[in-house]
């Protein structure tokens, strides 16, 4: 058996935790971050057949039964995942039509995984649906997104039309846009499964007044794709209170459809 520690699953969550902590996204226990691995991924570096101990889901998905996630603490501090893998993370198995996680390994102070596992799980279910390369599930609180959600009319095509307009390279980076939620409670089953409906159109679902949800086939194509939509938001507070007297017209962003082969978002150009 090989030391989880120098599993690549491993190193990279803290790397990227660190990195987001880092970025600001993740004051206190902001975050969270799921990654669903290949069981021979997993057996490389722990015993799936001992299960350290079952906790329950409260939630059914039989599309995740069997499989294995490497995922955040509840009430773990991103700050701190680079000084204790093993407390502020653990790996998983979903077992009994997603009602039931078994423990492999870590959360070694008894804890468990993030207070939105039911967000993560269902929207792995939702873009495993319609991309079976999927893999991480990715949530923090980046600050002019969620400054944006204040200000900004929060239909999806607005909300997703301004952040296009604020860097020319974001409609590259996400031409199906942002979904965005209105405000809902948290850590529910409920905003879990309005999430999940909002990943299978868009890898990024904004939480208005909360953060945002990103999806996508490793941790730097997810951290990258809410990285764009950050640093579009803020050229956004940046200017929003100021006369626009430049844009970036639907005329170029269908240059940029030609130029880089990409379609946006049916109808959310002119
Ligand atoms: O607890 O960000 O939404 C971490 C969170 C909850
Ligand atoms: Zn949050």
């Amino acid at each position: 058996m090989k030391d989880i520690m120098n599993a690549p699953f491993l190193v990279e969550m803290v790397r990227t935790t660190t990195n987001m902590y880092a970025h600001g996204w993740d004051e206190r226990n902001g975050g969270n971050i799921s990654w669903m691995l290949d069981e021979a991924q997993a057996a490389e570096y722990l015993d799936v057949n001992a299960v350290i101990r079952d906790i329950p889901t409260g939630f059914e998905a039989p599309a995740l039964d069997g499989k294995y996630f490497i995922v955040t603490g509840t009430g773990k501090y991103f700050k701190n995942v680079q000084y204790d893998p093993a407390c502020n993370l653990g790996v998983i198995r979903i077992t009994d039509e997603g009602k039931n996680a078994q423990l492999l390994w870590g959360f070694t102070d008894g804890g468990k995984f993030t207070s939105e596992f039911p967000a993560h799980m269902m929207s792995h279910a939702a873009r495993l649906s319609v991309d079976p390369a999927n893999r991480i599930v990715m949530h923090c609180h980046p600050a002019n997104l969620l400054a944006m959600t204040y200000v900004h009319d929060l239909d999806s095509r607005a909300f997703t039309r301004t952040l296009w307009q604020m860097c020319t390279e974001c409609v590259v980076v996400f031409p199906e846009g942002v979904n965005v939620l209105p405000w809902m409670l948290c850590g529910t089953n409920e905003i879990g499964e309005a999430t999940a409906e909002q990943m299978k159109t868009a890898r990024l679902v904004v939480w208005s007044q909360h953060g945002i949800y990103g999806a996508g086939k490793d941790l730097d194509e997810t951290f990258g794709l809410i990285e764009t939509a950050e640093k579009a938001a803020e050229i956004y507070m940046k200017i929003a209170h100021l006369p626009r007297v430049n844009t970036i017209t639907d005329e170029q962003l269908h240059l940029m459809e030609g130029r880089f082969g990409i379609k946006a978002r049916e109808g959310w150009l002119d």
